[in-house]
């Protein structure tokens, strides 16, 4: 990258100076810009009233014995629960394009399955305020549902968006199931990266990142005996992690019932931070990205290691969130905050959810 000298160099610091950071995850590049986190803010916005979101609605089609927009109606579930999406983006039977009359104009098949998973029964619970056994449960199925979709679709993509501002339609506890017959772009993306470090340096990307991480300790937000969350070096998001294990893992459905159950609990402690930064129910998308599956299941996949991201849009209250435009959308991604702040004010946070606190009771185990 070109620059111009500085008349006088100064020492540089990376919580002071602004500077590009890279991505090799992604292969691209993030403007951090720290010198902004000194101008005065413009006041905090008060959080909005909490919802009040009853617990059993049989006018939610999400909930147990309520009737979906199909015409099917739920069981009366009492763990987790898994339905086709009466939305599916992706079909299983959608006919193919015939072939490409212009390089510029090129169309592929596109066929899947669409799939939503409840958590619980509840609409008024989130993933923090369940216990860990209730997420553990929620792994296993997540589990099963990569083998099962897995053993024929090439990616199976897990995903939570969190709280309307991330487009949840639905305040019931849930994440959706996509599963495709090609690799998305950032599968692709990833798949590239990942396998380009190990041939080169003959280790997987992150879980020498992960060993790195561990011994800085600078963007480590919790860690235990299986997992570790960071705020990644090249984090976009304001308070954006990375949650990876420890030993080296290439898909979900290869954890081991220690390495679960201790997700489970990892699972727990990051989302009570999260909504302690605020004191709200915290939005985020979030989701797994493991070695492809289908065919690629008999490829040698070692370059990949399992982990999930986590995108929380919120940036300095319940209601200031970062927009990824103008510069974003044309140039590059930017942040304020620097990923070792943001690190630090997660691991400052108290782990029992304030909505347990405020009624001054104990952490839920
Ligand atoms: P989101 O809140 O993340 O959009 O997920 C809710 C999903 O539930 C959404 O994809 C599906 C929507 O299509 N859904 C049904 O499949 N049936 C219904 O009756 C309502 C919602
Ligand atoms: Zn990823």
């Amino acid at each position: 990258m070109e620059s111009a000298e500085p008349e006088t160099a100064a020492a540089f610091h990376p919580s002071e100076h602004q500077h590009v950071r890279y991505n090799p995850l992604r292969d691209e590049w993030v403007l951090v810009s720290a010198h902004r986190m000194r101008r005065p803010w413009q006041g905090q916005v008060e959080k909005p009233p909490e919802e009040n979101i009853p617990r059993c609605d049989p006018g939610n089609p999400l909930c147990p014995g309520a009737k979906r927009a199909g015409g099917e109606v739920n069981p009366e579930y009492s763990g987790t629960f898994v339905f086709e999406n009466d939305f599916p983006a992706l079909q299983p039977d959608a006919p193919e394009p015939g072939p490409s009359e212009h390089p510029l104009l090129q169309a592929k098949s596109a066929q899947g399955i669409c799939q939503v998973m409840c958590f619980h029964p509840w609409s008024d619970i989130t993933l923090p305020l369940m216990s860990t056994q209730e997420i553990r449960v929620v792994i296993d199925k997540w589990a099963e549902i990569m083998e099962d979709l897995g053993a024929t679709y090439p990616w199976v993509q897990i995903f939570e968006n969190k709280g309307a501002m991330m487009g949840c339609s639905n305040p019931h506890p849930h994440c959706q199931i996509w599963a495709s017959n090609f690799l998305p772009n950032e599968a692709q993306i990833e798949d590239r990266t990942q396998r380009g470090y190990l041939g080169e340096h003959g280790v997987p990307m992150l879980l020498e990142y992960g060993r790195l991480e561990e011994k800085r300790r600078e963007r480590v937000v919790l860690d235990n005996e299986h997992w570790l969350v960071v705020v990644p070096y090249w984090a976009v998001w304001p308070f954006q992690t990375l949650l990876l294990p420890r030993r080296h893992v290439t898909r979900l459905q290869d954890l081991s019932d220690a390495e679960r159950d201790s997700l489970a609990s990892i699972m727990k402690r990051l989302l009570c931070k999260y909504d302690n930064l605020f004191d709200i129910s915290f939005p985020y998308s979030m989701g797994w990205h493991g070695a492809p599956t289908g065919s690629h299941l008999s490829d040698d996949c070692s370059h990949w290691q399992l982990h999930a991201h986590y995108f929380p849009p919120l940036l300095r209250s319940a209601t200031v969130r970062k927009f990824m435009v103008g510069y974003e959308m044309l140039a590059q991604a930017q942040r304020d905050l620097t990923a070792e702040q943001a690190a630090e004010r997660l691991r400052c946070l108290p782990e029992e959810h304030y909505k347990l606190r405020d009624l001054g009771a104990s952490s839920v185990k």
